[in-house]
């Protein structure tokens, strides 16, 4: 059995903030609280490219931004790395096309949350069979957050899924900001996923809000 009911990761999936420590020109935990204050619903650590911290490091930054989520209960979900999840007890993992299945890593972590990145129906139709709690669909509109990115495809994929029946909870990411975010939620999406519109802004708890602001008025 899944560890969530599709209605609580939805709401979970509202304002899906993601951040590592490359993402963040202040610290990290006050952006983090401040984005939490704001109105973030779930966070992700993801913690790559150049500069990445690792190993101990890694360690004491993960636990450091879990506490902050614990003190909010705010699910903290670990990108990629399946045995820094379990080792941290976190809340959940999400994965993409190159990790491996979610139906492995359903073995390896039980009853938290899974979320796997899609860029297709097929992969979706993979992932919601291998038990994925959500997925995650983008990049929707040009990003600078993401290096090996693929091409932005608007929404075409929700709308797709959508159409094909699909109840699952998605989660749009990509160049989202207030602006655009009421477009990805009309067009089927449960919730947004950011790294820069929070993470790079200065005002980090007013720039959750807009994003709230945008996401309710669906
Ligand atoms: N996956 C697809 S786009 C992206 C990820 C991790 C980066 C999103 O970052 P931003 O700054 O919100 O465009
Ligand atoms: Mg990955």
């Amino acid at each position: 059995m899944n560890p969530i009911s599709p209605s609580v990761m939805r709401e979970r999936l509202k304002v899906y903030l993601i951040m590592g420590s490359v993402n963040c020109r202040s610290d990290a935990s006050a952006v983090l609280r401040d984005a939490i204050l704001g109105g973030v619903t779930m966070f992700q650590l993801r913690e790559k490219g150049p500069g990445a911290l690792s190993g101990h490091e890694l360690r004491i930054y993960a636990r450091c931004l879990q506490s902050v989520c614990r003190t909010f209960g705010v699910p903290f979900i670990v990108n990629d790395d399946i045995d820094l999840a379990i080792e941290l007890d976190a809340d959940g993992i999400h994965i993409g096309q190159d990790d491996e299945s979610a139906r492995v890593v359903r073995t390896k972590i039980g009853n938290k949350i899974v979320g796997v990145s899609t860029h297709t129906l097929q992969e979706a139709e993979i992932a919601l069979a291998d038990g994925a709690d959500y997925l995650g669909v983008g990049p929707i509109f040009p990003t600078r957050s993401k290096d090996d990115a693929k091409p932005p495809r608007g929404t075409q994929l929700i709308r797709e899924l959508r159409e094909q029946g699909m109840t699952i909870p998605i989660v749009g990411i990509g160049g989202i900001t207030p602006d655009n975010a009421r477009h990805v939620m009309v067009d089927g999406s449960d919730g947004i996923s950011v790294i820069s519109a929070i993470s790079s802004s200065n005002f980090p708890r007013e720039a959750a809000q807009k994003l709230r602001e945008a996401v309710y008025t669906k």
